[in-house]
């Protein structure tokens, strides 16, 4: 059979200012799961292609060859992926499967839009749905017990650009904070060996590629196996030129792993630090204190590895004022990026359930749950001022005289990609301020009614 896969992108994000202002953040990369799938799909004898709407347009006619589709959800994407499904299923009479995070959280009404829906991890059904040898429309896939028995994503399936091969050395989280899809899509928390490990990076490095993202969600919560793979990593000369990963403040505790993590250039790291009142952290069950958050701001800069200090905007303890005080603070730290992400209740999740019960969704069109637009009415401000912080967070912290400090400790690469990330971000806000002042009806317009 002849199988495409596509990741969609919402409408917002196909354009050009989008795709400059990613350019800027990372580089590109891809999901994994349907390269994985492909592979096995390759394994079972037939042939498989993957596109990705995020960094190029797909002329859908490529699925005309097609003998079925697959379609991977998260939020933001779903209704994108649902038109997909019903132009695929409608116009051109092909069978659609639809998975990934969102449809998991929302099978039924995915369903809508495809042929089969598969809930979970689907390695174990994906070539028996492909097939057609499955009657249930919703499928219910099982996690994957031992993780290194599955292939490695097959970059070579891939037709759209993507210049970071991402590695998912572990699936799940420890941890449960009470906005998070992950730690419950992929659960319980699992890990692959090391020495599997290594043998996938040394397959990117035959490859060419030369930038590696350790996509886990906490790439360091066990230090312990965080340190082997590191020194593996050094012995077997497989390091990269940049490798991004999410972390904790908890790693910024350990010199021996701070000083592999250094020598392996695992260099760029995103850390949620969500906020800097106690209140909040304790909501969302971080388990992490503020003292914990200045000492690994603190600490990094010393291991020159640059910190995206993410921060969640929102919380119900949090005040206008707080939220500043956090920017401020990841300016004083010496934060290389900023990724404020709105509170934004995913389905599947706690505080979804949370909101619903308390009727604080506001806005239920799925392409806004991106983490840059308000959708649920904030406890200590009006939905239009939360969103107007958000702009201000971007404004106040992408300045030009931020990005000349980034040339002094970061070097001349790192300070330019803060110039292009400073001019992009000012240009995104021009342009979603201008559409706040419009009269047309958009999420701006909703949200100063409700406000
Ligand atoms: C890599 C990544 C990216 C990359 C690449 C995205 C791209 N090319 O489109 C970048 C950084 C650019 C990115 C961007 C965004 N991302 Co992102 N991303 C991820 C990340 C870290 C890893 C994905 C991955 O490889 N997972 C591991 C593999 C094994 O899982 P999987 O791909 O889901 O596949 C499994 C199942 O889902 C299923 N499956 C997958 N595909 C399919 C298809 C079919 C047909 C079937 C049947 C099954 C199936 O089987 C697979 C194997 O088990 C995830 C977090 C995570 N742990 O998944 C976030 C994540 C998916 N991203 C998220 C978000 C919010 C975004 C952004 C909106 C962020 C932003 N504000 O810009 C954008 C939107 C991009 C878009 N396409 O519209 C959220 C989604 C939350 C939600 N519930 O919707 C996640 C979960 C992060 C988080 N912690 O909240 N992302
Ligand atoms: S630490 Fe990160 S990945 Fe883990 S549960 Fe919290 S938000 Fe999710």
């Amino acid at each position: 059979m002849k199988i495409l896969f596509i990741v969609p992108a919402a409408d917002i994000r196909r354009n050009w200012v989008y795709r400059l202002g990613g350019s800027f953040y990372g580089r590109s990369n891809s999901i994994t799961g349907p390269l994985i799938l492909g592979r096995i799909l390759e394994d079972a004898g037939h042939h498989v292609k993957v596109y990705e709407e995020l960094y190029q347009d797909v002329d859908i006619d490529v699925v005309k060859d097609a003998d079925a589709v697959g379609i991977y959800t998260m939020t933001s994407n779903a209704i994108r992926a649902y038109e997909l499904g019903d132009i695929l299923r409608e116009k051109y009479k092909k069978p659609v499967i639809i998975g990934g995070m969102h449809a998991s959280a929302l099978p039924e009404e995915a369903l809508k839009h495809a042929d089969h829906v598969i809930i979970g991890e689907a390695e174990k059904v994906i070539v028996d749905a492909m097939e057609g040898n499955i009657k249930e429309d919703i499928i219910y896939a099982p996690p994957i017990e031992n993780l290194d028995d599955i292939p490695f994503p097959d970059y070579s399936l891939l037709e759209t650009p993507c210049q970071a091969a991402n590695v998912m050395t572990s699936r799940g989280c420890p941890f449960n904070c009470i906005f998070c899809t992950t730690s419950r899509m992929f659960y319980p928390y699992r890990y692959r060996s090391p020495d599997n490990v290594i043998e996938e990076l040394k397959l990117y490095k035959d490859m060419g590629f030369k930038y590696v993202n350790f996509e886990d969600d906490n790439f360091t919560a066990n230090k312990p196996r965080a340190k082997e793979i590191l020194e593996k990593m050094i012995r077997e000369d497989v390091t990269f030129k940049e490798t991004f990963y999410f972390g904790r403040t908890d790693m910024a505790k350990d010199k021996e792993l701070l000083e592999l993590l250094r020598d392996t250039n695992l260099n760029r790291v995103l850390i949620g630090i969500e906020s800097l009142n106690q209140d909040s952290l304790d909501y969302i069950n971080k388990k992490q204190k503020i003292e914990d958050i200045r000492m690994c701001g603190e600490t990094l800069q010393k291991y020159n590895i640059k910190l995206i200090a993410s921060l969640v905007l929102g919380l119900d303890y949090d005040t206008k004022q707080d939220i500043r005080d956090a920017v401020q603070f990841c300016k004083e730290i010496n934060a290389y990026q900023l990724q404020p992400a709105i509170l934004t209740p995913y389905p599947g999740t706690p505080i979804y359930e949370q909101f619903k019960k308390e009727k604080r969704i506001l806005i239920d069109d799925w392409q806004y749950y991106d983490m840059m637009n308000v959708v649920f009415k904030p406890k200590n401000m009006s939905p239009w001022e939360l969103q107007a912080e958000f702009f201000n967070a971007v404004d106040e912290f992408y300045s030009f005289k931020g990005a000349l400090k980034m040339f002094k400790l970061f070097g001349f690469e790192a300070g330019m990609r803060r110039i292009g990330l400073c001019i992009a971000s000012n240009v995104g806000c021009s342009i979603f301020k201008k559409a706040s002042n419009s009269d047309n009806d958009n999420i701006y317009s909703q949200l100063k009614k409700a406000s």
